[in-house]
């Protein structure tokens, strides 16, 4: 494993909150991801902020009547906010909008136009004669000219993963007008992608093709094969980072090419709030780049900014795009504009303090390796049965017994069973186990892993039964209930990572030597005779029926 590593999450658009996709797809496992490897003592920078450019925004300000920059401040702040509140524990969550980060974007096409990076073309554009405006991105909608998907955008179909011109459109519309579109002749600079074809296919498929995914190889495999075309990274729009060479004026940096930049100035103003160097985190080899994004941002984060790091000469490439496919909603694909989603800021008002209880049904159901569904009924499942019913379980039973036999002090084992030898031995495999399921992004597996800790508990303490033996055999209990807070010990640290909230209480629960991490599960103990444990809490709750059909009411009304 690296020393340093720089990791970042997808610059959610601040044209609407966040809700379980993006949570699923990108925040959670990025979450966890970075951690974990805190816990691992790396030296982790966690990057993102709002992406607060590109039509979607302008458009959701014509819709509201209002400006785009109190589009972008209203949803910059509920979605910073949630973050804040559900747990995704970024460094720095900074926004593109901020003039370090406009510094930053034209400083990097000033140096890659001055180095001859772009082609220009002077070509005819989609154009509303109506509303006197070219349409690119999400201005034209169209028919998918790779996978008949009748709501394709101007620049990627987002069923497909495609990424298109808006020229390429079947039937295109303006989303503004709903008029088609006529041609009008314009002038932007390309990026001649084509030209880092052989760099791409040796960086990616070779290099990378057994440590990245099949979903992401696959799509990348499929764009180089098709043949990669200069991309246009300007645009005739208002609403954006000037172009910052001649000819530029009333043109702006195409979002795609600006906002994963944001990722560097994010770090910049991260450096300087710190008094840190921004520099080793994005161009010090020994430096590790991941990037946690949804499948539909594959191209942008594979092809596109590699390009882009690339002909800047002396940037760092990412060592790994570990994309998840989507999370649906009750079997039907989330939607913005239909309002068929669970948004964040409203589920912490619903279910206040069960911030874990949605990072690990999430964790559970994540779209890893395919589109998969969550449901409301299999929220209260997982929290009923397996929250509850086994994390839980364990804990409040080991909590309950210690205070009843040794009010709260921790008693000195005695002579040590097979079953306490097995026991012990699978605790201290544990993270080991999960460690290397974390650093492959396998975080269904991981959680998985961690929680078959809570059942270790539950398995060992039924078949030793200490509350038989306590008047026959005190000594043996002791032993029992000592070989079970290790466990609970265990579950403490190697819970962090998944379910932050709860590691927290169950350290204070059991007075956990804070020093103690991840390295220590496996040099046991963790709780040392005498010690004495905190309070009793309960760690979750039953989530009951009514509350599920709030939900679906919500959903469906
Ligand atoms: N704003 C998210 C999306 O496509 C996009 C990510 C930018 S990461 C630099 O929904
Ligand atoms: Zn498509």
């Amino acid at each position: 494993m690296s020393k340093r590593y720089t990791i970042t999450a997808a610059l959610p658009y601040t044209n609407g909150p966040i809700h379980i996709g993006h949570l699923a797809g990108v925040y959670v496992p990025a979450d966890i991801y970075a951690r974990y490897l805190r816990m691992r003592g790396k030296d982790v920078l966690f990057i993102c902020g709002s992406d607060e450019h590109g039509v979607a925004i302008s458009m959701k300000a014509k819709k509201e009547g209002i400006s785009p920059k109190e589009v972008i401040d209203k949803y910059h702040n509920i979605i910073k906010n949630s973050f804040d509140v559900f747990g995704i524990s970024f460094d720095y969550y900074g926004r593109t909008s901020s003039e370090m980060h406009r510094e930053t974007a034209q400083e990097f096409f000033r140096t890659m136009h001055d180095k001859d990076c772009f082609e220009t073309q002077t070509t005819e554009q989609l154009y509303d004669a109506k509303e006197d405006q070219f349409l690119a991105d999400r201005y034209v909608v169209g028919t998918c000219p790779k996978c008949n998907n009748p709501e394709a955008y101007g620049d990627q179909c987002e069923s497909c993963g495609s990424s298109l011109n808006a020229t390429d459109l079947i039937k295109p519309k303006s989303a503004l007008s709903g008029e088609s579109p006529s041609l009008k002749t314009t002038t932007h600079w390309y990026l001649p992608l084509d030209r880092y074809e052989d760099f791409l296919r040796s960086w990616i498929l070779e290099s990378h093709k057994s440590d990245w995914k099949t979903n992401v190889l696959g799509q990348v495999k499929s764009w180089i094969d098709d043949g990669l075309k200069p991309r246009a990274v300007t645009r005739d729009l208002s609403w954006g980072i000037p172009v910052p060479v001649a000819g530029g004026e009333n043109k702006v940096l195409y979002v795609w090419f600006d906002a994963p930049i944001g990722y560097i100035s994010a770090t910049k103003e991260w450096a300087a709030k710190e008094g840190k160097d921004w520099k080793p985190y994005w161009q010090d080899k020994n430096t590790e780049l991941v990037h946690f994004i949804g499948k539909d941002n594959i191209v942008f984060h594979c092809i596109i900014f590699p390009s882009v790091l690339k002909a800047m000469g002396n940037y760092i490439l990412p060592e790994n795009v570990p994309a998840n496919e989507f999370l649906n909603l009750e079997g039907q694909k989330l939607s913005t504009s239909k309002n068929w989603a669970v948004w964040l800021h409203e589920y912490l008002e619903d279910f206040p303090e069960k911030q874990d209880v949605l990072r690990y049904v999430l964790t559970a159901n994540a779209p890893e390796t395919k589109d998969n569904d969550f449901t409301w009924s299999d929220f209260q499942t997982r929290n009923n049965s397996e929250l509850v019913a086994i994390f839980g379980n364990f804990i409040n039973r080991v909590m309950v017994l210690m205070q009843k036999y040794y009010d709260g002090i921790v008693p000195a084992p005695n002579a040590y069973t097979e079953a306490d030898e097995a026991t012990l031995a699978e605790l201290a495999a544990a993270p080991n186990k999960i460690a290397q399921l974390i650093e492959q992004y396998k975080f269904r597996a991981a959680c998985q892993e961690m929680i078959q800790l809570a059942r270790l508990g539950n398995k060992y303490l039924a078949d030793e039964e200490p509350w038989k033996l306590i008047k026959t055999n005190p000594n043996r209990v002791a032993t029992i209930i000592h070989t079970a807070l290790q466990v609970a010990a265990g579950l403490a640290i190697t819970s962090e990572p998944f379910l932050p909230h709860t590691a927290q209480k169950l350290r204070n629960m059991l007075q956990l030597d804070g020093n103690l991490g991840w390295d220590n599960v496996s040099t046991l103990p963790l709780l040392r005779t005498g010690q004495q444990l905190g309070d009793s809490t309960l760690l979750f709750e039953k989530v009951e029926e009514n509350a599920i059909s709030m939900q679906m009411t919500k959903l469906t009304t």
